[in-house]
């Protein structure tokens, strides 16, 4: 019948689907492991919340016609390393860093590539920390290396990011570079404040231990 005559490339889209989708899980499953341990030693969580995202078909195809490339089922897996997205927006600065590098020296991830926009913001004053990492999938007859996308930062540098998306993306017209100047001056403040209420947090800390 016409409900089983799925084309094979669609299939194995749907397949791959779920594939990404797991390794979001497995990403998700491994961050929280290490809050819940942050939270049970020191009595600090270094995430505060997470985000996640399957990309879109039609972002997918977007993407692939900006790099030309034909849309199959192996072309995306081969070139798009952002179809699974976590994104995890920590509670202060020294927290990117850590929870960075607990993830990294696990056995079963595997770093593809690191984007430190923290330490070289881009040029709009976009700060983040970006891994792709793989993270393997045990499906029942084989075992599959799955890139996921995993974006860092403090709650104030989402803030920025979040509202800098809506007015890049609202607008009809180019942003003028009057007010892309003063979107850099924002982030630039966002990163004082950042730094400053890192601070404010390590002394309250060192109060504490000094009462105990
Ligand atoms: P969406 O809707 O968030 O998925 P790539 O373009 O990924 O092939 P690149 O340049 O290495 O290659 O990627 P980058 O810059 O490391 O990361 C891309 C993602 O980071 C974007 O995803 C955004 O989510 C985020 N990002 C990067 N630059 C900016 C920025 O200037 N402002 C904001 N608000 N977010 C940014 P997508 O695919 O663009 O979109």
């Amino acid at each position: 019948s016409d409900d089983l005559d799925i084309n094979g490339s669609l299939k194995e889209f749907f397949l791959q689907q779920q594939v990404y989708r797991a390794a979001i899980k497995e990403i998700k499953t491994k961050l929280e492991i290490l809050d819940e341990e942050f939270q049970s030693k020191y009595d600090h969580n270094p995430i505060h919340h997470m985000e996640y995202r399957l990309k879109s078909p039609q972002s997918i195809s977007e993407k692939m016609q900006k790099k030309g490339l034909e849309i199959t089922a192996e072309n995306i897996r081969k070139n798009l390393t952002d179809i699974a997205g976590v994104r995890v927006i920590c509670n202060y600065l020294d927290d990117i860093n850590r929870i960075a590098n607990l993830l990294l020296r696990q056995d079963d991830i595997t770093l593809v590539r690191k984007n430190d926009y923290i330490n070289g913001p881009k040029k709009n004053g976009y700060r983040s920390l970006h891994l792709i990492v793989l993270v393997p999938i045990f499906l029942a007859e084989k075992t599959e290396s799955i890139p996921v996308e995993i974006q860092i930062r403090t709650i104030a540098m989402d803030f920025w990011a979040s509202l800098e998306h809506q007015l890049k993306y609202k607008g009809q017209n180019e942003i003028s570079e009057g007010l892309r100047e003063r979107l850099k001056y924002c982030a630039e403040s966002i990163t004082r404040l950042d730094e400053e209420m890192q601070t404010i947090y390590k002394e309250i800390k060192s109060q504490e231990c000094q009462t105990l």
